[in-house]
């Protein structure tokens, strides 16, 4: 399989690098872990991407979740030009902020009450603040493999032993700030359990409901009403993570899928239409902790920005209007079962994961559980398929721990073209 032409990519990407560390505004996009340069690109069109190149490829990042129905959604486009006639921000507050806030109320089970931020990272960073603001408690215990942004706080690794100090896991975050995050492995009840019952200073637990990155991993069944049983009964906070999973894995998120209500949730990425918007939300009690109500300090120039409202009004609109869940379901449960068969038939050993539209082809004869289990992965192994599939015109995530987010923007034909260009991949490597 001859490689396409890259060179407008190759020549952007050797400029890039003079002026933006690793040539990118995030280290994901650098292909560092799977090799070749990264993919500059010109336009997104529904199912696709256009690289500067000229070449397409069927998109199976989505910008890592948003674009649940693809690229350049008409609706889309027309709500932020409406939008932006009228001025980009005020730094004041409009009615569309309201009406927004309350159709997410009324979408996600336990939000009461939300509030606008302008990333994932934000969403995490308050619920987070809020959560030790309102129970007083230190402590937060997170999963391993499990990430909610680059804030300090949850740059945290597991220290020696399991419920010891967290550790730092970045340079540049002091080891005071993380020393109150908890890392316990993900679906490992027994081990919230153990903690919870000696260490009386926890204020939350969260997690990535299903985990995406570490590869998509799913709860394991049991393990989020033992979550929830647990925190109840110690007075601790359950806080899901769905900047994922919101609006992607059922209109009312994970939260609606698994029947599990947490008190408070972060949301991103789907939310946002495909502009800068996150949000923070649950127990009305809780969320009136946050300034100016209560003590709980979390501010933003662009928070509730009037163009990323109206994208993601018009994307829940359409979420409501027209639901994509059983067409996806339908079509990823497809591919992933014709992508075993595909990896069998040549002899290559994977584990293949899927939750609704997420789903990561694991290079490993293990079932995948946690993220000690996802990292006995094959990464060169992964590497290679990345490649032979982007040769084909497939873009997967750049890593063997990322999920891929299929949208309603692939037709059932082209579903089986991925299939068929990957079964041509699997005895490629
Ligand atoms: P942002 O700050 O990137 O909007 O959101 C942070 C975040 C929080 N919580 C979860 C569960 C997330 O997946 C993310 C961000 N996800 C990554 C993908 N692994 C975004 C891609 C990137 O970092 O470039």
């Amino acid at each position: 399989m001859n490689t396409p032409n890259r060179t407008r990519s190759a020549e952007l990407f050797a400029r890039a690098q003079k002026v933006i560390p690793g040539g990118v505004n995030s280290p994901v996009r650098a292909f560092r872990s799977v090799g070749g340069d990264p993919l500059f690109i010109e336009r997104g069109e529904g199912a696709y991407l256009v690289d500067v190149d000229g070449n397409r490829h069927l998109d199976l990042v989505g910008s890592w979740g948003p674009l649940i129905y693809g690229h350049a959604d008409p609706a889309i486009l027309a709500a932020i030009a409406d939008a932006a006639s009228r001025g980009t921000t005020f730094g004041a507050s409009t009615e569309a902020e309201v009406l927004f806030a309350e159709k997410i109320c009324a979408a996600v089970p336990g939000v009461e009450k939300v509030r606008l931020v302008s990333s994932g990272t934000e969403a995490a960073m308050s619920f987070l603040r809020v959560a030790r603001g309102y129970t007083g408690k230190t402590k937060i215990v997170k999963f391993e493999g499990c990430y909610h942004g680059h804030s300090d706080a949850l740059l945290a690794k597991a220290g020696s032993g399991l419920a010891t100090f967290g550790l730092p896991d970045s340079a540049g975050v002091p080891a005071a700030v993380t020393a109150a995050t908890l890392t316990l492995p993900f679906n490992d009840l027994d081990a919230v359990a153990t903690l919870l019952e000696s260490d009386n200073d926890i204020a939350a637990v969260a997690l990535e409901v299903v985990a995406g990155n570490m590869g998509c991993v799913a709860p394991a069944p049991g393990f989020l009403a033992g979550l929830r049983a647990l925190t109840k009964e110690h007075g601790v906070l359950l806080l899901f993570d769905e900047v994922m999973t919101g609006f992607r894995l059922a209109y009312g998120g994970a939260t609606e899928r698994f029947g599990v209500t947490p008190d408070l949730c972060a949301l991103g990425k789907i939310v946002g239409g495909g502009l800068p918007l996150a949000a923070y939300g649950g127990r009305a009690d809780i969320m009136d902790c946050v300034a100016p109500v209560g003590a709980v300090y979390q501010a933003g120039t662009l928070s509730g920005n009037p163009l990323a409202v109206a994208a993601g009004r018009t994307m829940l609109k359409r979420l409501r209007d027209e639901p994509p869940y059983e067409y996806l379901e339908t079509q990823v449960t497809r591919l992933c079962e014709r992508l075993r068969n595909h990896a069998k038939s040549a002899g290559v050993p994977v584990t293949v994961n899927q939750v609704g539209s997420m789903f990561t082809v694991f290079f490993t004869d293990q079932p995948v559980t946690d993220y000690a289990s996802a990292k006995t992965s094959d990464t060169a192994k992964f590497g290679a398929f990345f490649r032979e599939m982007l040769n084909r015109g497939v873009y997967l995530p750049p890593s063997q721990f990322e999920a891929a987010f299929a949208s309603a923007a692939i037709t059932p034909e082209e579903y089986d073209r991925i299939a068929e260009i990957a079964g041509e991949a699997f005895r490629a490597i």
